[in-house]
């Protein structure tokens, strides 16, 4: 009866809600880098990472804290920051997955301590605040699920920020990087048990009659 066992494993397998096992990693930095004034190419920060198990990611999210140096004298408008998925080692390719997370937002507000998540309610490019540093979560310009879902979270990962135009000292104090996905243990398994499953049914046939 040992097919049916495996049967009865598949189907728990593939009841609702038996996903493979999502995996949420959690990458932080803390550069404490004051961004170039009215320079418009980017400072990139880059996470290597090597040792993630996510093979197919599911959710990208990027905190980070950009505030004016000193604080109150930032302006937000002047910013652009994105996020760029290379292969690791290699030189960034204009090819490469990209998401922009904000492009010189219509507020004047003196920076972020912000969570940029898909599934937020409001967009970061138009929150407004009159002055201080907005808070909370909110989505990006673009999609980061849409630009890096299904990759692998090994990578180089480049926080790309710049400040576009002049006046308003901006500080990145940090930034993380929150990756969640597919580890790929539990389709691995399924895959066995399919394949474990026709060798049994195969045997059970017998020979084909001639
Ligand atoms: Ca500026």
């Amino acid at each position: 009866m040992l097919p049916m066992k495996l049967l009865a494993i598949a189907a728990v397998l593939l009841a609702p809600g038996a996903h493979a096992a999502l995996i949420t990693e959690t990458y932080p930095f803390t550069p404490a880098a004051l961004i170039d004034d009215n320079d418009s190419v980017a400072t990139p920060f880059l996470a290597s990472i090597t040792g993630s198990t996510i093979v197919s990611l599911q959710a990208v999210r990027v905190t980070f804290e950009l505030t004016g140096a000193p604080a109150g004298t930032g302006f937000a408008h002047d910013m652009f920051a994105s996020l760029l998925r290379s292969p690791v080692s290699a030189l960034p390719a204009i090819t490469d997955p990209a998401a922009v997370l904000l492009n010189q937002v219509a507020s004047y507000h003196d920076g972020w301590s912000v969570t940029v998540r898909d599934d937020a309610s409001t967009s970061l490019q138009t929150a407004t605040l009159v002055s201080g540093v907005l808070a909370g979560s909110f989505q990006g310009a673009e999609s980061l699920n849409g630009a890096f879902g299904g990759l692998g979270g090994n990578a180089d990962w480049r926080f790309n920020v710049a400040d576009l135009e002049a006046n308003g000292q901006m500080h990145l104090h940090s930034w993380s990087l929150t990756l969640v996905g597919d580890d790929g243990l539990s389709r691995k398994i399924w895959q066995k048990i399919t394949i474990l499953d026709r060798v049994m049914a195969d045997e059970q046939s017998g020979p084909t009659p001639s």
